[in-house]
């Protein structure tokens, strides 16, 4: 079996699979700086209550840096190999985490399980998938930063999600076997958007910034609950022939 199929065999049996020096030194510096530089122009659309600075904007404002990150030739064999042309890019999200920070236990794509019944009950709907994969800028490491996931929390569905009640699911994550990650600068994760997780610093001062880009199996509509915003529809392909940022034909165009 190939080296590829061994990893997305192990991404499936865990829910995410760390590549290790997924960018070269200096990718991690041009987007660890142009990430920064995008703080300093305020381009950010908030701080949230946990510590996470994030920013939405930045494939549109600053594509030569961040569209090398979508589809990247180190991610793209998994990514690839999972959805193949139907692989969409449903957004492009850059984190700084300015000073404390221990994420709330979450889903990116909070609404997968019950999209999954509901396709159930159509003859031909299909249930919606995504994929994260994550960026790292920074080590992190113990005394420093980490990323952690429910050991197998993407295989069966998590208690108190639908309607959700933060408390309950935060304390059985809580008391959940969890697997701890500590990504290096360059290294990427790629996991499935629902499995429960959780970034944390364990040092308030260190600098710690990430890029997340979210993808999914089309169709997924847009009313689907999950934490970001979809990019619509062309242009977002990045296998498919005509890939990302080339021009639609014009409306009514002779074919
Ligand atoms: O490492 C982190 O800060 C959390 C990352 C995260 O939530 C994500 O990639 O979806
Ligand atoms: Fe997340």
């Amino acid at each position: 079996m190939s080296a590829i199929e061994n990893a997305l065999d192990q991404l499936e049996r865990d829910g995410f699979l760390l590549v290790k020096g997924a960018l070269t030194p200096a990718e991690v510096e041009r987007t660890r700086s142009r990430i920064n530089y995008a703080r300093q122009m305020g381009w950010e659309e908030g701080l949230n209550a946990v510590g996470n600075m994030w920013f939405d904007t930045l494939l549109e404002r600053e594509p030569e840096t961040f569209a090398p990150l979508v589809g990247h030739p180190s991610i793209r064999p998994h990514l690839e190999g999972l959805m193949g042309k139907q692989c969409q890019l449903r957004s492009l999200r850059a984190h700084i985490n300015p000073g404390p920070y221990v994420q709330e236990w979450h889903l990116d794509f909070y609404g997968y399980w019950e999209e999954k019944r509901a396709a159930q009950r159509h003859r031909l709907a299909a249930a919606p998938v995504g994929v994260n994969t994550t960026f790292y800028f920074q080590d992190n490491g113990p005394g420093i930063a980490r990323l952690t996931f429910i050991k197998g929390g993407h295989l069966s569905e998590p208690p108190h999600l639908y309607p959700l009640d933060r408390a309950k699911f935060e304390a059985w994550c809580e008391q959940s076997e969890k697997v701890v990650l500590y990504p290096k600068a360059g290294d990427a994760v790629v996991f499935f958007s629902h499995i429960p997780h959780q970034g944390a610093k364990e040092n308030a001062s260190v600098e710690r910034s990430n890029v997340v880009c979210h993808y999914q199996v089309t169709p997924m509509y847009e009313g689907a609950w999950h934490v970001s915003n979809p990019r619509g529809y062309a242009g977002t392909f990045p296998f498919s022939k005509s890939g990302l940022y080339t021009p639609k034909p014009a409306a009514g165009a002779a074919v």
